[in-house]
């Protein structure tokens, strides 16, 4: 990046944030920061979307339904609501599972709905919900049932709870049904629905099985990692080279079972710190499981990662045989790097996406030689940003900084003790002098770099408009659009069609699909409007 280009970053919010009514734009500028990793900025995170804005976000149910249990394979997953509820949370995330044997349940393949009419919203919808669990119960012999709630499910006041439980007496509690209060509007995004599905997993399934499974020596578990692609299909591999027993993975290719002997392991591995800390938390607190951050999306990444966890166990032959697979895997790493670089070294991209990949992709581009010039989180909050570890108890609000507690309840002796102003004070304190094991996206990032939280779309145009990166990174909402102003946009929500991209394995798929994207001349055929054609401006009057 040369220095004018640096200069005119610094001057982007100026010029976006004129274009808004000026309360708007007041309130837009907090979430617009230059970065500086020495100091950390503060920024504006984890609040409501401006009516009128076109936003990247989804919505809580999608967070709950599609993200945190859509990746689970035996248990059923009904979605309380209209059809399209249901049907667009199903396997657009290009989830992937693999039963181990061909007798084992699989229902990853369906898509499970009560397809509420105007009549169900009239006269309630409880009943077709009760229908909907005989009928799964009657075709599938399901071990567990999960029903997600729909914002008309809340509107109308359908108690998905009371359903799931008359439903457990109904069969005799021998099948596991539990509700999710996920309707879309509850929270500000997605961000929601992964704490409710993660206090649902916590409350029904995990600890209820004690089997110890393997005889490794070294048991843990993998959070925050959905198998997207296949992602998770490498990162299991890698572990079983190593010697090491993945009990659970929250909840790439993961079974009930998993869930439910979670806790037998002995250290929580954590990479999507956004969407599954709460659990890590509450293995911490409940089960004395100690969690530590990791990512596997790049290769040196996958690396480091592999060696904080030998390096967690103290254990010289773990650390020997965990640098003996990564020098194996580096080989054929370093060869596929060298090929493609002379078509990636020295370009830009900018990635704007969901809450934890804006940062971690970072890695694989880098590794490219490829600069992240500006990124952002569609939902993260302040600590995925500033890297500050908040406990899941409780939830310090970004704006006011007032904190709010949220109860959490496995086992009520365990979590009687309340927890004050003195004691957040203190764990504030102690997770200051944890900054850098806890570092979040800025500190990582350039000084100067531009990092946006909860993007526009006006700002999205501004941004390919005034620095055209090489690469936009984002999801299907943003592809087409950004595509037509001659830009590629590769998706790191589903991949596209490719993956897997985690691990040493994935790392290599990556470096080509993406040495392809930015090498084709296709793009300079494509002339954005403001590239081809006169720009009417719409004034706003106050
Ligand atoms: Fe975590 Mo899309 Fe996954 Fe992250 Fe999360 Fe979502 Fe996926 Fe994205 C996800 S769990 S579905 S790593 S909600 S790609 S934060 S937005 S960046």
């Amino acid at each position: 990046m040369g220095t004018k280009k640096k200069a005119d970053l610094e001057k982007f919010r100026d010029e976006v944030v004129e274009k808004y009514p000026k309360k708007v734009g007041r309130k837009r500028a907090k979430a617009i920061i230059n970065n500086d990793p020495d100091t950390i900025p503060q920024i504006q995170a984890n609040i409501r979307t401006i009516p009128g804005i076109i936003t990247q976000r989804g919505c809580t149910y999608a967070g709950c339904k599609g993200v945190v249990l859509g990746p689970t394979r035996d248990i059923i997953n009904i979605t309380h609501g209209p059809i399209g509820c249901g049907y667009y949370s199903w396997l657009t995330r290009r989830n992937q599972t693999k039963p181990e044997t061909e007798a084992e349940a699989n229902f990853i393949s369906y898509c499970f709905s009560t397809d509420m009419q105007d009549s169900n919203i009239v006269f309630g919808g409880e009943d077709k919900l009760k229908q909907a669990i005989r009928e799964a119960v009657e075709l599938f012999n399901p071990k567990a049932i999960g029903v997600f709630s729909t914002c008309p499910v809340g509107l109308i006041g359908d108690d998905v709870h009371n359903v799931a439980k008359q439903m457990m007496a109904e069969y005799d509690n021998k099948i596991n049904i539990f509700g999710f209060s996920c309707e879309g509007y509850r929270g500000v995004s997605q961000s929601a629905g992964h704490h409710i599905a993660n206090n649902q997993l916590y409350k029904h399934l995990i600890g209820n099985d004690d089997t110890v499974n393997g005889a490794a020596k070294y048991r843990i578990n993998l959070l925050g990692e959905y198998n997207i692609g296949g992602d998770s299909f490498v990162l299991e591999e890698i572990f079983k080279k190593c010697g090491i027993e993945l009990v659970a993975t929250f909840s790439g290719n993961s079974t009930i079972s998993h869930f439910e002997q979670a806790h037998t392991a002995d250290l929580s591995m954590v990479m999507c710190h956004r969407s599954i800390n709460y659990v890590a938390e509450m293995l911490e607190t409940s089960f004395g499981i100690p969690w530590i951050k990791v990512n596997f999306i790049g290769a040196d990444a996958t690396a480091k990662a592999l060696r904080k966890v030998a390096a967690y166990f103290e254990d010289e032959e773990l650390k020997a045989k965990v640098e003996e697979v990564i020098a194996e895997e580096m080989a054929a790493v370093d060869m596929a790097r060298e090929a493609v670089l002379p078509k990636t070294n020295g370009k830009t991209s900018m990635l704007f996406v969901g809450g934890s990949r804006a940062h971690h992709y970072q890695e694989l581009f880098s590794e490219l030689g490829i600069k992240t010039i500006a990124a952002g989180y569609e939902f993260g909050h302040r600590d995925d940003y500033e890297g500050r570890r908040v406990l899941p108890s409780i939830q310090v609000d970004a704006d006011t900084r007032n904190i709010e507690e949220i109860t959490v309840t496995k086992d009520e002796k365990r979590f009687k003790e309340r927890i004050t102003k003195e004691k957040i004070e203190e764990l504030e304190k102690a997770i200051d002098l944890e900054y850098n094991e806890y570092g979040g996206l800025m500190a990582d990032m350039e000084k100067g770099a531009l990092i946006i939280d909860d993007l526009s779309h006006y700002e999205m145009d501004k941004l390919i408009e005034l620095y055209h990166p090489d690469i936009f990174c984002a999801g299907i909402k943003e592809k087409y659009v950004v595509q037509k102003m001659g830009v590629p946009l590769k998706q790191l929500h589903n991949y596209d069609s490719g993956g897997p991209y985690a691990g040493f394995k994935g790392a290599i798929n990556f470096y080509n699909d993406i040495a392809m994207m930015v090498s084709t001349s296709i793009w300079k055929e494509l002339k954005a409007p403001w590239e081809r054609e006169e720009v009417i401006e719409a004034a706003y009057v106050y």
